[in-house]
């Protein structure tokens, strides 16, 4: 495959944006190569500036579930934008959205919606500390809740990625508040809760992990980190920014038992335009200003634009929910054929899937924290994903991150993704 084009294109964009990327993940850093430029999507593929063609197991990282240019989605955002592209006034489609949310989150009664996932994590966590009046937070290592302060400390996705999991420029005096959990064990949690002077005002977890690779929370462990919030008046949020309508319907919580008290979501609710929302119990939200005292504000949240293809997205999912049977099932077989792909050269790998999303890594051993995923054999991964590429198989461009599957994403799509997995294989490790 000739890359010209986007070559040239990276060296332009790298003149005038730093690192030639407006995210640090898509720059390519932690693999061979450089990022082609997108033309356009279509369906289950993406097409480079310089005409090859992928198969897209990226979907501009969770939100395209339908793929792109889904038909419903585009007229709804057509008919929206013929209306207008912002008023920065309340809209009925806002309440629409929030109602289609509200109905199928036990957890949530009321949500805010706001422009991204990590503005959605921030406000949430804000909200916690004003609602317990507490300022230490737990995370876990390895998972990734957007690049605000408190939480780009020991990070999964593009900080794990480029080596720098706690960010330089954000104040010790801030992260002195987040106490760092391992994954899936719960008695480094209870470790956090006996080490806070001040209080811990929530744990926040990935109930499914996507940023560490694909790493999902064992269901004891998650009943047991219900139990210890419990005991100690702390809200626990599940951060659903990637799971949320991608694990299932419900997200993680249509896979587990236990019940946050705060929910974020991002990615699919906004069908591919820029939307995140945080909700929970009502006693909760009523602490969100102008109900209560926390302030949070956004001159775009709940844009009509974005609530349209939203609303259009999750309407679709919700009139269809045994999609979800097919998305894992085309998951399954493409991980299993990646691992056989890998057994035919004696390579391990361990996988798995949750619904719409699939995870793989060249480990020995299961993956069940970060520690576990850090060992997984970056090398190999590289030169994997440049064989994929060369090939017309986009993943994405971290063994840190997770794959997805939409509903365009066809049989004979999986069968080819494979059959480039092994040509890749064969050829990496001959
Ligand atoms: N938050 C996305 C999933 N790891 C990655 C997208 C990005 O950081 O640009």
């Amino acid at each position: 495959m000739a890359y010209d084009k986007s070559i040239a294109a990276f060296e332009e964009a790298y003149k005038v944006i730093p690192g030639g990327v407006d995210s640090p993940v898509r720059a390519f850093s932690g693999v061979e190569g450089t990022p082609p430029f997108i033309e356009r999507g279509e369906g289950g593929y993406l097409y480079d500036i310089d005409g090859n063609r992928y198969i897209d197991y990226v979907q501009s990282w969770g939100p395209l579930i339908f793929g792109h240019c889904d038909s419903d989605i585009e007229t709804a955002v057509i008919d929206a934008v013929k209306r207008g592209l912002s008023f920065g006034a309340p809209t009925t489609v806002e309440t629409e959205l929030a109602q289609e949310i509200v109905d199928l989150f036990e957890s949530i009664d009321k949500v805010r919606f706001v422009s991204s996932g990590t503005e959605a994590v921030m406000s949430a966590i804000r909200l916690a500390r004003g609602f317990t009046g507490r300022d230490d937070i737990v995370k876990f290592t390895g998972c990734y809740h957007g690049h605000s302060d408190s939480l780009l400390v020991q990070a999964g996705s593009g900080a794990a990625t480029f080596g720098n999991p706690s960010s330089p420029g954000v104040p010790a005096d801030l992260t002195k508040h987040t106490l760092l959990a391992t994954y899936n064990d719960i008695e480094s949690v209870k470790q956090c809760f006996a080490d806070s002077k001040e209080g811990i005002a929530c744990v926040i977890i990935e109930p499914i992990a996507g940023n560490m690779g694909l790493v999902p929370a064992e269901e004891q462990f998650l009943q047991e980190l219900r139990a210890v919030c419990n005991e100690h008046g702390t809200l626990l949020i599940f951060d659903e920014v990637m799971s949320g309508f991608r694990a299932s319907l419900k997200g993680a919580q249509g896979i587990t038992k236990v019940k946050p008290d705060m929910v974020t979501l991002g990615k699919v609710i906004g069908g591919g335009m820029p939307v995140g929302a945080f909700g929970g119990a009502k006693e909760i939200m009523a602490h969100l200003s102008p109900e209560g005292p926390v302030y949070q504000a956004g001159t775009l949240s709940g844009n009509p634009v974005a609530m349209a293809a939203g609303l259009t997205s999750l309407r679709k999912l919700k009139s269809n929910p045994a999609l979800y049977v097919e998305l894992a099932n085309r998951a399954k077989t493409l991980m299993e054929g990646f691992k056989k792909a890998a057994e035919a050269v004696n390579v391990p790998m361990v996988t798995d899937v949750r619904g719409s999303m699939f995870g793989f890594f060249f480990s020995d051993k299961p993956v069940k924290n970060f520690a576990d995923a850090l060992e997984n054999d970056q090398k190999l991964f590289a030169k994997f994903h440049k064989g994929m590429l060369d090939r017309g198989v986009y993943l994405a461009c971290s063994s840190f991150e997770t794959g997805f599957i939409s509903t365009a994403t066809t049989d004979a799509m999986i069968e080819e993704s494979i059959k480039a997995a092994y040509e890749t294989l064969k050829e990496i490790t001959a």
